[in-house]
């Protein structure tokens, strides 16, 4: 890494997917800016999360250089299946949209965007701690931390508070300013990872009456998968044979047939969980993904949401450079708000409708759920309007 510099245009708080692609934008567009990361590097790439790559989010990465091994290595999907009553029903994303998600993860994903901010010579400084804010609603922000033991200072323009769900950036937002919108579910995901040929070669998700399931992959001979859990489960509670049985009981019996076991070499547990925190800005600071806001993964839009928040950032604070006028920087936080709360909705729909819900036998809930799904099987325009959110809303 070279020299930290003492003044930069832009201070991008977390090195994650946001904050890295944030730099890069910036940087193809003539703006100056410093990553500052809590973590190194390695622990960053160890973290096991998204898969699932809008067809817009291609796009971006491709506009920006980002895409040459993810479309070489990624999968292209031109649909989802969804799996109800022993059936399976093929969401064409092809046919009904004309559009497609990439399988890529965000493992590599993440690999490739340090690779091009070295290429750049952007200075991404990791294992940074104790990073705070100063002046953020003045006229001459600064962001202090301590590297290899000593301490430093950055002053800026303008902060991106790119930090994730444990954001510290964001308290720097008033809570006489801030608003949190919040919906917790009552259960968890249990993911394992195993290197085994996957399932299926696209994504099944599984409402049945036990609970969810989904079948994702990352390769031809790495699976990911996914089974609802209790509330308050540990990875304790689900050896791999516990993991295995859920799931299988889970499939169709056609699915489950074909389902190739094995050690897993991955096991976590997470929370379903959507807020949003408003606005996304604050003086000289602005928010952009998981610190922003938090989906379920059952829509696939977390990692999206950080990208499409970056591209609005970036083409905001750019044009402030190009013109020295902040109307882009002013409409930020209503602009990404309004793709969020799409996601939201789409998020808590897709949640709502596969999941079990305590309590939920044969009641009311049970029976709309039911319909959802009926519905969606005989309705070419049911099937549309899940395929146009899935693969991404426009930018
Ligand atoms: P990240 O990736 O959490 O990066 C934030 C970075 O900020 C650093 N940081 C700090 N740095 C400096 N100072 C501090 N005080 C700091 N505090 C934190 C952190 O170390 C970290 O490096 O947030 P970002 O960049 O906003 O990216 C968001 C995505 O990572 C997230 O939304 C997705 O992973 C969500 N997600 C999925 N999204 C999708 O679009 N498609 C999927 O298929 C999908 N599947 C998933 C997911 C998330 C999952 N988990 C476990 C949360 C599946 C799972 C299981
Ligand atoms: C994943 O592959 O990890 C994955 C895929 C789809 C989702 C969530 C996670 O909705």
């Amino acid at each position: 890494m070279s020299e930290i510099a003492k003044k930069t245009q832009v201070v991008i708080v977390g090195g994650g997917p946001a904050g890295s692609l944030l730099a890069l934008l910036l940087h193809l567009q003539g703006v100056e800016s410093v990553v500052i990361e809590l973590r190194s590097r390695d622990h960053v790439l160890g973290r096991v999360r998204a898969g699932v790559i809008e067809y817009g989010s291609g796009a971006t990465l491709r506009e920006a250089g980002l895409a040459g091994r993810m479309d070489r290595e990624g999968f292209v999907h031109d649909g989802v299946n969804l799996a109800f009553n022993d059936q399976l029903l093929h969401i064409d994303f092809k046919r009904l949209t004309g559009k497609h998600v990439i399988i890529y993860g965000q493992t590599q994903l993440q690999r490739d965007l340090y690779d091009a901010i070295d290429t750049a010579g952007i200075t991404l400084v990791d294992e940074a701690e104790g990073v705070d804010l100063h002046d953020v609603d003045g006229g001459s922000p600064r962001v202090t931390f301590v590297h290899d033991g000593i301490e430093r200072e950055i002053s800026c323009d303008y902060i991106a508070g790119c930090d994730g769900v444990h954001s510290a950036t964001r308290d720097h937002i008033p809570d006489s300013v801030r608003q949190r919108f919040e919906r917790l579910y009552p259960f968890v995901w249990v993911g394992l990872l195993s290197e085994t040929p996957p399932v299926r070669d696209e994504l099944i998700y599984a409402n049945h009456p036990d609970g969810f399931a989904l079948c994702s992959m990352r390769n031809e001979n790495l699976s990911r998968y996914y089974v609802q859990g209790s509330a308050e489960d540990t990875t304790d509670d689900w050896p791999d044979d516990r993991f295995w049985e859920t799931l299988k009981a889970r499939l169709p019996r056609a699915v489950s047939d074909r389902l190739v076991t094995g050690p897993s070499v991955e096991k976590l547990v997470t929370p379903l969980r959507s807020w949003v925190s408003e606005p996304l800005r604050h003086g000289r600071l602005f928010l952009a993904g998981d610190a922003a806001h938090i989906v379920p993964p059952t829509g696939a839009k977390g990692l999206n949401l950080a990208i499409s928040d970056v591209v609005y950032l970036a083409d905001a604070l750019a044009g402030f450079y190009a013109t020295g006028h902040e109307t882009g920087l002013e409409e930020y936080s209503d602009r990404a708000l309004s793709r969020v709360w799409k996601a939201v909705r789409f998020s808590w729909w897709m949640t709502s409708t596969m999941h079990r819900f305590p309590g939920m036998s044969n009641d009311f809930d049970r029976r709309l759920q039911k319909t959802e799904l009926e519905y969606l099987f005989s309705s070419e325009n049911g099937q549309r309007s899940m395929a146009e959110n899935y693969v991404g809303l426009p930018l």
